[in-house]
């Protein structure tokens, strides 16, 4: 079976490319699945890719994930939580509950933000977290989790 990446993005993400191009670029979030899928079929991976501005679907995804990691077809989850990543003890549980191997991912430097982003509840369950290197991020997260 073909190891899969799940690139999951939170609230709001949607926008990308439409505002705010000083903190996030210019690329849209359909760039951004492009560069996922160049990465990840340069590396042999299978990519599920989605955003959603509800705390539930993603939930719902993560427990996806999980099954296919129970099955051992996972190759790990990269979560740009967006907003929720600051406020959401639903996602925390869901990746704790799974088990799923994550990647916590922010495209700005949360730490050189407003306070109340310096705060996540997912860094704890994270395998990896990284932040600051613009949409590129997301590549580099895919090419983290094909090592491991
Ligand atoms: O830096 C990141 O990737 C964030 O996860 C983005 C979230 C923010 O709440 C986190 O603190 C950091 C915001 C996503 C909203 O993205 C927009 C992009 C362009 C225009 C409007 C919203």
């Amino acid at each position: 079976m073909t190891p899969t990446v799940y690139v999951l993005n939170g609230p709001n993400l949607n926008l990308l490319g439409t505002r705010e191009p000083q903190v996030y670029g210019s690329q849209t979030l359909a760039d951004v699945e492009r560069l996922c899928a160049a990465t990840c079929e340069r590396l042999g991976l299978s990519l599920v890719f989605r955003q959603s501005n509800h705390e539930g679907a993603l939930v719902d995804w993560i427990h996806e994930a999980g099954r296919l990691h129970a099955e051992g077809g996972l190759a790990g989850v990269v979560l740009n939580a967006a907003a929720y990543t600051h406020t959401s003890v639903a996602l925390l549980d869901a990746v704790k509950g799974t088990g799923v191997p994550l990647v916590e991912l922010h495209i700005s430097n949360v730490h050189a933000r407003e306070s109340f982003r310096h705060h996540s509840y997912l860094s704890g369950v994270a395998r990896a977290v990284m932040c600051g290197f613009g949409v590129r991020g997301y590549q580099l997260a895919i090419e983290g989790v094909a090592q491991w």
